[in-house]
C-alpha cells in the first residue's frame, strides 16, 4: 500500500522551455525523500489568468503521496521553485515554474501562509480540467467531483498530446 497523504499539486510554467521545466520540477519532487509522485496529467497549454500580454501557460496537475505534514510540503514546494530560479516580480505574472498545493488529503488549513484547500482552484478550468482527467472522481471543496467541476471543451485549457513522467516510469 501507498504510505502518507495523497496530495494534489498544480503546476505552471510561462517562461522558457516550459516542458522542460514541468518536467524538471516533477523529478526535483519525486527525488525528495518524504514526496512520490504518483499520477501525472497530460499537458495542457492554457490562457493567462492574471496580467494580460504575458505568454500561455503549460498546465499540469499532479497526485504526489506525501510523508510530511501540509507546511513542510509548502517549504519543499517554494525551496523547489527557488531552485529553479523563479524571481518573483508581479503576482500572478510571469515564472519558470508555479508550483501551488491544491489539496492535502481531507485537511482544511486557514493561516496567513497556507491556505488548503486552494482558495482559486474552483474557479479555475487550467487546473480543474487537468485534475479531472487523473482524478475524475475526487470529491472537491463544494461536493461536486472533479468530473462535474471540469469543462474539458473550454477553449482556453488547450490538451496538449503530450505526457510527461511520473515516479513509476523513473523519474
Ligand atoms: N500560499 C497560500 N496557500 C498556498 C497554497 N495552497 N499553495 C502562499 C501554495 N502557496 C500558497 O504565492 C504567494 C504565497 O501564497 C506563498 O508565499 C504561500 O505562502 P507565490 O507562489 O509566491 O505567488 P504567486 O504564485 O505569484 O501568487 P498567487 O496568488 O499564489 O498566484 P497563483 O494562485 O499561484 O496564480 N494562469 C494560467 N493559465 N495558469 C497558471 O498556472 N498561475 C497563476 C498564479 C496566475 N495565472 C495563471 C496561472
Ligand atoms: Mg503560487
Amino acid at each position: 500500500m501507498t504510505e502518507g497523504t495523497a496530495c494534489y499539486l498544480s503546476l505552471g510554467s510561462n517562461l522558457g522551455d516550459r516542458a522542460a521545466h514541468l518536467a524538471e520540477a516533477l523529478r526535483r519532487l519525486h527525488s525528495h525523500p518524504r514526496l512520490q509522485v504518483c499520477e501525472v496529467s497530460s499537458v495542457y497549454e492554457t490562457d493567462p489568468i492574471g496580467p494580460p500580454e504575458q505568454p500561455d501557460f503549460y498546465n499540469i496537475v499532479a497526485q504526489v503521496q506525501a510523508t510530511c505534514a501540509a507546511k513542510e510540503l509548502l517549504e519543499i514546494v517554494q525551496q523547489i521553485e527557488e531552485e529553479m530560479g523563479r524571481v518573483r516580480t508581479q503576482r500572478w505574472g510571469p515564472r519558470s515554474i508555479d508550483i501551488d498545493i491544491l489539496l492535502y488529503g481531507k485537511q482544511t488549513i486557514d493561516t496567513p501562509r497556507l491556505q488548503v484547500p486552494h482558495p482559486q482552484m474552483m474557479q479555475r478550468q487550467f487546473v480543474l480540467v487537468p485534475l479531472a482527467e487523473i482524478a475524475p472522481d475526487l470529491v472537491l471543496p463544494d461536493g461536486h467531483t472533479a468530473a462535474q467541476a471540469a469543462r474539458p471543451a473550454d477553449p482556453t485549457v488547450r490538451a496538449l498530446d503530450m505526457q510527461l513522467p511520473t515516479g513509476e516510469a523513473g523519474l
